[in-house]
């Protein structure tokens, strides 16, 4: 694969959890992905940006060695690269440029239910299946724990109905697969989503201006898609007591009413998730005309 000196190359994950999310925020960026069934290299036709799909597992690696410039991954594989490189003496790491809010789960270990739980050194002695051999071994070492890591690459959730294990430790979303097989969430061993990774390796000035650029929108888009415009018709003197349960509402734009002396339209832009009480409560207060828009795009 030959590689031109002035695009950037992001790696992404090929098929599975975090493709969809990665393109959709790509998407929002403005960038126009050209797609290729014969390649797993696609061209963004308006950014000098190209895309390398590959297994999640690969992209850390794939980044700290340069072959890729940047690249999204989950903070779960990343951590367990680096626990592995560092295992292996070499301590180079990809920065973490920033953390994309997708794709959230927690690595945790978890026991059949009939199993008693008070604290990790309840594991001592266990022999406890994973696909992230390095991450629990650091969680055990924290603990000062001995138990046997049997390492398995999928299904870990029924191991321990085959007796390979008497515990597990895997990520967890919704909580659903832990409770079909059976067992129980115990302890956590670290928090995970979607991160924005970089090379250690130097940049030259034309993909590190392609980097800026691409940064800049990704945050523009995370603040617009966490961020709500809020639009309502409140009385004056309610303003005061409606600005303490507003998130936002320090730089309100207040209009007048035509032909209402005592009320005014409010809009304000909410850097925070508006929850359903909140509006509840700004009802409870005298507003009236509430309408929550959300936002498409945020330049600051
Ligand atoms: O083929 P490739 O190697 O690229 O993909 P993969 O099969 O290794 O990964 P994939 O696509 O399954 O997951 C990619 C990333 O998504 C993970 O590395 C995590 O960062 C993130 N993620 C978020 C999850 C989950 N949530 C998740 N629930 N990854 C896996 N799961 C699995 C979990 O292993 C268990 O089997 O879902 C099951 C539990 O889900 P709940 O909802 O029942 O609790
Ligand atoms: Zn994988």
């Amino acid at each position: 694969m030959t590689k031109n000196l002035k695009r950037l190359r992001i790696a992404l994950q090929k098929s599975g959890r975090l493709n969809d999310d990665c393109i959709r925020v790509l998407e929002r960026c403005g960038l126009k992905i050209r797609f290729s069934k014969q390649s797993l290299l696609c061209h963004v036709e308006n950014l000098a940006l190209d895309i390398l799909l590959v297994r999640d597992d690969d992209i850390p690696t794939l980044v700290l060695d340069g072959v890729c410039d940047i690249g999204i991954v989950g903070e779960n594989v990343l951590q367990e690269k680096t626990l592995e490189q560092e295992s292996k003496g070499s301590f180079e790491k990809v920065d973490i440029i920033q953390k994309l809010g997708f794709s959230r789960c927690r690595l945790s270990i978890a026991l059949p239910t009939e199993k008693s739980f008070l604290d990790p050194t309840s594991l001592e002695g266990l022999r406890i299946a994973t696909s992230y051999p390095f991450l629990l071994q650091d969680y055990l070492k924290r603990q000062k724990v001995r138990a046997d890591i049997m390492t398995i690459s999928g299904s870990v959730e029924i191991a321990p109905s085959l007796d390979m294990a008497d515990a597990i430790c895997d990520l967890v979303s919704t909580g659903r697969t832990l409770e079909e097989h059976n067992l129980k969430e115990v302890d956590q061993v670290m928090m995970s989503e979607a991160v924005l990774i970089k090379t250690p390796k130097y940049l030259n000035p034309d993909k590190q201006s392609v980097f800026d650029l691409l940064v800049r929108r990704i945050e523009s888009v995370l603040k617009a898609e966490e961020s709500k415009y809020i639009l309502f018709h409140a009385p004056l003197d309610a303003l005061s007591r409606i600005q303490t349960i507003l998130p936002g509402f320090e730089t309100p734009t207040i209009l007048p009413l035509q032909g209402v002396s005592d009320k005014v339209a409010v809009h304000v832009v909410s850097n925070e998730k508006i929850f359903w009480s909140t509006l509840e409560k700004l009802k409870e207060m005298g507003a009236s005309s509430i309408l929550v828009l959300p936002i498409e795009k945020m330049l600051n």
